[in-house]
């Protein structure tokens, strides 16, 4: 199984500032975990800081990848483009968000992804990209 994991801006700073909200972990630990514990898993990471890119990754990954995962991060709130992307694709896409953007300022609580997305995973921490793993790898028959 293919899945393809899509950061956006600032999360390339993961473990090294604001560990109160986001934890002390790198992304780079995490996905040593996610590879680690899914060995029937091949994982593509790409992080970008660029909203273009973030859509090419899109496009590049809808349409030969098993699962996408992703955490788009403040473009989440503004970025009409990448829901028109993850809305464009076949590939099933699943949101993940560190922080409980619920409960945080009213401007997180706005999201263009969610309901393109098969479904959303906000404030279990890094948790949540091992949570969406485990979704696609149970229901892989059934896609
Ligand atoms: O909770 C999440 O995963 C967010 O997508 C993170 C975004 C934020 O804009 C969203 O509202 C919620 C921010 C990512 C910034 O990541 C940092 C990591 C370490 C230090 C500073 C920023």
């Amino acid at each position: 199984m293919n899945i393809t994991i899509i950061n956006g801006p600032n999360l390339n700073l993961l473990g090294k500032r604001e560990p109160g909200v986001y934890g002390t972990a790198s992304f780079d630990d995490c996905l040593a975990d996610l590879i680690k514990n899914f060995p029937t898993v091949h994982f593509t990471y790409f992080q970008s800081n660029i909203e273009g890119e973030i859509v090419d990754a899109i496009q590049k990954a809808g349409f030969n990848q098993d699962g996408i995962i992703i955490n788009p991060a403040a473009y989440t709130h503004t970025s009409v483009a990448i829901g028109d992307a993850i809305a464009a694709i076949q590939t099933k896409v699943i949101e993940v968000h560190i922080s409980n953007v619920h409960a945080r300022e009213d401007f997180r609580k706005i999201s263009h992804v969610s309901a393109k997305a098969v479904g959303s995973i906000v404030g279990l921490g890094l948790q949540g990209y091992a949570l969406a793993t485990e979704w696609f790898v149970s229901n892989a028959n059934k896609q």
